[in-house]
């Protein structure tokens, strides 16, 4: 048993959390999510992991993504464990949201700094962090390919009060050691961040592997080098999960997740002089009068709004009877700035 725990260590599991399965029942990890199959490293015997792909039985309990844990009786996969944490958006093709991966402890946010910082990419990625239930951290790449990288550092910690950032190449290997001392058994790690960043690089930076990353002649807007979502194991133990890029734009959160990445605002917002202030022209409002007074980055509050808006709308997506009413909304006005001849 002992050696089980260990091995199961190594894959992510946080020792000391009650064990999932039991009986003649195997534990294993969801690995990859290929269509209707699932690659699981998962234990056959105390000792030796395995890595097996499985066809999905249509009435599992959940339907599995990377990191999912996963119990194993009579040779196939019986039970998904109840996620601790999970990654999502909403879903680009229907009107559901996604789970891009579970159980994880940690996501970078993985951001690059040779042509400057871009700090609206980071808020909205840190709101998703917050809205999973894993602790973000930030990740600053391509260090090697800027000449003066500290007023980033600087503008990163401002934009994310509170979280960590650590300043990174996977050419001449800055930071990695920092990474790695966030990492190791019984952790789960993942890398969140737009296409072409250097997630990948780091991965390969981290435990000197070779997976494909983009090409610098081919690079394309748009294309994403990397296109499933895999769990790799490290070298110092723990997983790490490499993600394709993310648009980001797409954002689903709750109203506590943008709070935790504007937690300037929202310590501002207690002396607005009415509770529901929009800071947007409000009486009273101690929002506007930081701005006004040089105190907090005008471009901070603007970012607060895009994102409150952002996701008033996505309520409203996945909210049949306010879609229509909003549909409506909109016929009236370009039915009425039709007879204005507008
Ligand atoms: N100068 C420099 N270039 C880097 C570094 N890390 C990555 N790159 C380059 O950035 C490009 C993109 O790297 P990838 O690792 O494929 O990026 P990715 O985030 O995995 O991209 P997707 O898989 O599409 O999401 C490649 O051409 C890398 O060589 C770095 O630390 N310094
Ligand atoms: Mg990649
Ligand atoms: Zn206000």
């Amino acid at each position: 048993m002992n050696q089980l725990l260990d091995g199961l260590t190594s894959l992510g599991w946080a020792s000391g959390t009650p064990l999932f399965f039991s009986g003649a029942e195997r534990p294993g990890r969801v690995s990859v999510v290929h269509g209707p199959s699932i690659e699981v490293i998962w234990f056959p015997y105390d000792a030796e992991a395995e890595t097996t792909l499985f066809e999905l039985r249509r009435d599992l309990n959940l339907r599995p993504v990377a990191g999912d844990w996963i119990v194993i009786d009579g040779g196939e996969p019986v039970r998904v464990v109840p996620r601790r944490t999970s990654l999502s958006r909403p879903d680009p093709n229907e009107r559901d949201i996604q789970v891009l991966a579970a159980n994880i402890d940690t996501v970078m946010i993985v951001l690059p700094i040779d042509r400057g910082l871009n700090l609206k990419n980071l808020e909205r990625l840190s709101v998703m962090v917050w809205d999973s239930g894993a602790d973000p951290l930030i990740v600053l790449t391509k260090a090697d390919a800027t000449d003066d990288p500290g007023p980033m550092v600087d503008e990163a910690q401002a934009a994310a009060p509170g979280v960590p950032v650590v300043l990174t190449s996977a050419v001449d290997g800055r930071g990695l050691d920092e990474l790695r001392s966030r990492m190791g058994a019984g952790t789960t790690t993942t890398m969140l961040g737009p296409s072409g960043v250097g997630k990948t690089s780091l991965l390969n930076a981290l435990e000197g592997h070779a997976e494909p990353v983009r090409e610098v002649r081919r690079d394309g807007q748009g294309r994403h080098t990397t296109t499933t979502r895999k769990l790799y194991r490290l070298g110092i133990g723990g997983v790490l999960l490499d993600l394709p890029g993310i648009r980001s734009l797409d954002l689903y959160a709750s109203d506590a997740a943008v709070e935790e990445t504007f937690t300037d605002i929202a310590a501002l917002a207690e002396h607005c002089r009415f509770r529901d202030c929009a800071h947007d022209g409000d009486e009273g409002c101690a929002v506007e009068a930081a701005v006004a007074a040089g105190e907090l980055p005008e471009r901070r509050l603007h970012s607060w709004h895009a994102i409150r808006r952002e996701m008033a709308y996505q309520s409203r997506r996945s909210d049949p009877a306010a879609m229509a009413a909003q549909r409506q909304e909109w016929k009236r006005i370009t039915k009425a700035s039709r007879k204005a001849g507008r």
